[in-house]
C-alpha cells in the first residue's frame, strides 16, 4: 500500500511519481550524443531552461507555473555551442531555443521581414528577406546550419516538475562518462511545490464549492544527490532567483554550503538582464560545509550597460549578459579541469 512520506527524499519521490514515457528513449540518444562528444574531444554542458509546471489534476487542465521565457537558458546555449562546446539544451516545451529566439513571435515575427516580390515570368512569386534584416538572419542562420552539421546540439523537452526531475536525473548519470568535462548550467525555474500523483484529483477539479484549498508537497532539494551522486566530477553551476534584494547573497550561500557544489549564479527578478553575481567558495577545491562561515565565499558581480529601448537597435546587436556569463564560466570551468590534473 502506498503511505506518503511527509516530505519527500529523492528516494522517495522517484519511487512514487512516474517517469515520462519518453525517458528511456531520451536516454538513449543522451547516451550516444555524450559517447560522440567524448570521442571528438568536446567538453559538454546540459544547459536546463525555462519554467517546470505542476499539474493539479491527473486529466490536467489546470497547473500552476513558474516564471522563466527560457531566454537565459537559450542565449547561453548559444555561445557555449560558440565557444565549441556540445550542448544539450533541457528546456521547457515552447519556451525559448537557440538560434531560432532571434526571432520570436511575440518580440520579432519573422514574417514581418520577409517580401513577396511578383514573379519575373509571371509564375510563382519569389519570397526574400528584407535587406536591413538580412545581416542578421545570416549570421543566426550560418550559426545554426553550423551547428546542425557538427551534431553539438541535442534538444531534450520537458513540461512538468516530474519530467524535469527523472530528465535530469537521467542526463547527469550519463554524462557522468565525461567527468571533469561535464558542466551543468540549471538556469531552469523549478518548481518548490508539487501535488504527488496520488493525492490528484483525476477529473477537473469542479467549481461551486467556494473555496479551492490545496496542500502541496516540497520537491525535494535535487542538488544534494546531482552532486554526490549522479555526477560526482561535474562542474555544477545553479541559478539562484530572488525579488528581495536582501536576500539573494544568504540564499546563495546557504545553497553552496548545503549541496557543496561550484557556483551560484544569484539574480534579482528585474535586473536579471544586465547583473548577476557569481558565488562561489574562496578555495574552489574545498568542499563546503553547513558551518562554513560566509567570508568563506566570494562574489564576483557581472553587470552590462541597460540598452537602449527606443526599438531604434537591432534585437541582434545589444550586448546579452550571458555572454559574459558564458564567458567567465568557461575560465572557471578550465581551471577546474586544470586543478584535478595538478593533484592526481
Ligand atoms: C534563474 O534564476 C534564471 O536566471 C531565470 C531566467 C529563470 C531568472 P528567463 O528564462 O529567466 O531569461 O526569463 N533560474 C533559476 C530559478 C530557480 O528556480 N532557482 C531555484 C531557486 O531559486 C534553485 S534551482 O530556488
Amino acid at each position: 500500500m502506498y503511505t506518503e512520506p511527509t516530505t519527500f527524499s529523492a528516494e522517495a519521490y522517484f519511487a512514487s511519481q512516474p517517469p515520462p514515457p519518453t525517458l528511456q528513449h531520451d536516454i538513449e540518444r543522451v547516451r550516444e550524443f555524450a559517447k560522440r562528444q567524448k570521442q571528438e574531444g568536446r567538453k559538454v554542458v546540459l544547459v536546463t531552461s525555462g519554467g517546470t509546471t505542476v499539474p493539479l489534476e491527473l486529466n490536467v487542465v489546470r497547473f500552476l507555473d513558474n516564471f522563466s521565457a527560457g531566454t537565459r537558458g537559450a542565449t547561453s546555449a548559444e555561445y557555449f555551442l560558440k565557444a565549441g562546446y556540445a550542448v544539450i539544451f533541457m528546456h521547457r516545451q515552447f519556451s525559448l531555443q537557440p538560434f531560432s529566439r532571434h526571432y520570436s513571435h511575440s518580440t520579432n515575427p519573422f514574417l514581418d521581414f520577409l517580401d513577396i516580390e511578383p514573379s519575373k515570368d509571371g509564375n510563382t512569386p519569389v519570397i526574400s528577406v528584407t535587406p536591413s534584416k538580412r545581416s542578421d538572419l545570416l549570421e543566426v542562420l550560418t550559426m545554426y546550419k553550423d551547428v546542425h552539421k557538427a551534431g553539438t546540439l541535442h534538444t531534450l523537452t520537458f513540461v512538468t516538475v516530474d519530467d524535469y526531475l527523472w530528465l535530469l536525473r537521467a542526463v547527469s548519470q550519463e554524462l557522468s562518462v565525461l567527468g571533469r568535462n561535464a558542466m551543468f548550467y540549471l538556469a531552469a525555474a523549478v518548481s518548490d511545490f508539487f501535488l504527488p500523483r496520488q493525492r490528484m484529483s483525476e477529473h477537473k477539479i469542479q467549481s461551486g464549492k467556494g473555496r479551492l484549498s490545496i496542500e502541496m508537497d516540497q520537491v525535494p532539494k535535487i542538488l544534494k544527490p546531482l552532486v554526490d551522486e549522479w555526477t560526482k566530477d561535474g562542474y555544477i553551476v545553479s541559478f539562484k532567483l530572488e525579488t528581495d534584494d536582501n536576500l539573494l547573497l544568504p540564499k546563495a550561500k546557504a545553497a553552496l554550503k548545503r549541496y557543496g557544489h561550484q557556483v551560484v549564479i544569484g539574480n534579482d527578478l528585474h535586473r536579471r538582464k544586465y547583473e548577476v553575481v557569481f558565488v562561489s567558495p574562496k578555495s574552489p577545491s574545498s568542499k563546503t560545509t553547513t558551518d562554513q562561515s560566509d567570508d568563506e565565499f566570494e562574489e564576483y558581480w557581472l553587470r552590462i550597460p541597460i540598452p537602449d529601448t527606443s526599438g531604434n537597435v537591432s534585437p541582434h546587436q545589444v550586448k546579452e549578459i550571458e555572454e559574459d556569463i558564458v564567458a567567465e564560466l568557461l575560465k572557471r570551468h578550465s581551471a577546474w579541469i586544470d586543478q584535478a590534473k595538478t593533484t592526481s
